[in-house]
């Protein structure tokens, strides 16, 4: 457990503080009386913070009006589950709707706090937990979404993840021992060649990579208990040919303040050390991760202080073993795949369709169709993407082409424009109070705008956020795009500031701001000239005489 009592109270930012008091798990027992409380006489801290150790957010933007985010590990829901989400906010009628985040996973809208004890009545009968989805705790975990399907993966990781949230949320019941980080705490693992999981960005990253064999594993011999459970893909007996394992990235954040790409730990695991490594760096960033400056308390800004090689000892001293040095090279050699349209699976006969959500929003009919979708053409299993997008997966050949023909299929499109396709946008002004801008709506037309404008050989990726916090990750995107407050005649509109050169799959890279303050009004013809200079788009009646003539 953290030892908040070797920071001084004096020393402690007031998250801590009210940390100290209550614990914010505490709240899970609580839920009764505060459903019958009411929001408005309820416990301001409560309220405002403690019930996100619930997934439970207070929106300013529509008091009363609550997001629930879920935890969808390596973003792989059934159809029950899905329904069941749809249910919860078909009841708040035009309020409910949901959005896939770019952590592949679910947040809900319109919820009631007097609703709380049957919305987790119904999510426990389904096997979904909301539990330390918010404030100081680990994120949703991401993974491969084709994990367990495609034909080129190197690890199957749908397992590993699930066995790390079980770990840290005690099967979804909530733990304690890891409900008080300093921060927030991301991690991503993947066994896929194309880094769909944004490794770069998260504070913990496991990326696949071969170990010549040489029998010298850190682990003790024979003792894969002592790792953690077994995974069912034992790479590591035959020690002659390379080892399957992961390299580890650490450190990697956006914040306000500073974004940081993560960087190696310099130590290679099997798949059966991962739960253990996982659990060893969890511990020493919360009980050593910094607190008393809640914009220098991410896990880098303690990397920073103490060094890598300092970290990396301590995580070997929690281990109680040395950590093999990481492979040479890691597998990820794959420019970054969509997943939008049809693929086969490696199963013989059966395919997978991803489908395009427009900036992941999806209505409780929606979210009823795509559950019917899974059930009827595939085997009842939905998967989401960082994109903010759907897979359909194990849908037999026999099936694809009336699944083509379903209408679902025209709003939830298998081959959107160009720029449409890879647009991702965080929550913005509609429901998040620290939006500068609106940015889902917004969005979404100004890019059809500009693709009725302009022809591309080439996809763009446009990512939108609110404001500087970066949960639309603009650093990754072809083009970035961060509201802020900008000028224009002397007044202050809605603005953007211009990132540009993220690169995401192999060599993966964050982008930088070439631009500041552009008023929104003013942003399309920016975005015209930023596509055409630097993206080969031509203008439409320019491209019709060049093919004409
Ligand atoms: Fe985020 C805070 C939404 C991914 C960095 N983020 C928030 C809050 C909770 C703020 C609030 O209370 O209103 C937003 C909720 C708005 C709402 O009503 O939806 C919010 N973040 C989101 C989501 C929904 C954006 C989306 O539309 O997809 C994403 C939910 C992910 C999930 O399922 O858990 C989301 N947020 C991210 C990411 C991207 C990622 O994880 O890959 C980042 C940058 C990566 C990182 O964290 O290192 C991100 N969110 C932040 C930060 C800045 C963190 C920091 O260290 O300063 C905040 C502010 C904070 O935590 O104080 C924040
Ligand atoms: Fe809200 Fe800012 Fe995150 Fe967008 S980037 S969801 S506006 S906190």
């Amino acid at each position: 457990m953290t030892d908040i009592a070797t920071t001084t109270k004096t020393s402690l930012n007031k998250f801590e503080k009210f940390k100290a008091e209550k614990d914010g798990l505490a709240i899970k027992q609580e839920i009764q009386e505060i459903a019958a409380l009411g929001w408005e006489a309820m416990d301001e801290t409560d309220r405002d913070h403690r019930l996100k150790w619930v997934g439970v957010f207070f929106r300013p933007v529509t008091p009363g009006k609550f997001m629930m985010r879920m935890r969808i590990p390596n973003g792989i829901l059934t159809s029950d589950q899905m329904r069941v989400l749809a249910e919860v906010v078909q009841r708040y009628g035009d309020d409910g709707n949901a959005d896939i985040t770019t952590r592949q996973n679910i947040q809900l809208r319109g919820i009631r706090i007097e609703d709380l004890p049957d919305i987790f009545n119904k999510f426990h009968a389904v096997g979904l937990t909301s539990i330390q989805s918010g404030m100081d705790n680990i994120r949703n975990i991401t993974g491969d979404p084709i994990a367990g399907l495609d034909a080129d993966e190197l690890y199957d990781t749908r397992e590993l993840v699930q066995q790390i949230q079980d770990m840290f949320t005690n099967k979804g019941e909530g733990n304690s021992e890891f409900s008080n980080l300093p921060r927030k705490f991301n991690i991503a693992i993947t066994g896929g060649r194309d880094n769909s999981v944004h490794a770069e960005i998260n504070d913990l990253a496991f990326v696949p990579a071969f170990k010549e064999g040489t029998g010298e594993l850190g682990a003790p011999s024979g003792d894969k208990g002592q790792w953690g459970l077994g995974t069912g893909q034992d790479f590591s007996s035959n020690t002659q040919s390379p080892i399957f394992g992961f390299n580890i990235l650490v450190g990697g954040f956006f914040s306000a303040k500073r974004c940081e790409a993560a960087i190696p730990l310099n130590a290679w695991v099997t798949p059966e050390e991962v739960l253990a490594v996982c659990r060893a760096i969890l511990e020493v960033y919360r009980d050593n991760g910094l607190r008393a400056n809640r914009l220098k308390s991410r896990l880098m800004w303690l990397i920073d202080e103490w060094g890598i090689d300092k970290f990396r000892s301590e995580v070997e001293q929690r281990l109680g073993k040395s950590l093999l040095p990481a492979a040479p090279k890691d597998e990820i050699d794959w420019e970054k795949r969509d997943h939008i349209g049809i693929y086969q699976q490696k199963q013989p006969g059966l395919n997978y369709v991803g489908l395009h959500i427009p900036v992941g929003r999806m209505y409780a009919e929606d979210m009823f169709e795509l559950a019917r979708l899974a059930d009827v053409y595939g085997s009842g299993e939905l998967r989401l993407t960082v994109e903010q997008n759907v897979i359909i997966s194990n849908i037999p050949d026999s099936r694809l082409n009336t699944f083509l023909t379903d209408p679902l299929i025209e709003r939830f499109s298998i081959d959107p424009g160009v720029l449409t396709r890879s647009l991702v946008s965080c929550t913005g002004a509609q429901f998040c109070n620290f939006a500068l801008i609106e940015t889902k709506n917004r969005a979404t037309e100004m890019i059809k705008d500009l693709e009725s404008g302009l022809t591309f050989t080439r996809p763009v990726r446009i990512h939108w956020t609110g404001c500087p916090n970066s949960c639309g990750q603009p650093q990754v995107a072809d083009i970035g795009l961060m509201g802020t407050k900008a000028r224009k005649n002397g007044k202050a509109v809605e603005g953007v500031d211009i990132y540009m050169g993220g690169k995401v799959g192999k060599d993966a890279h964050l982008g930088e701001c070439i631009q500041k303050g552009i008023p929104c009004e003013d942003l399309q013809p920016v975005l015209r000239d930023l596509l055409i200079e630097h993206f080969g788009a031509k203008p439409r009646h320019e491209a019709l005489v060049t093919s004409q003539g």
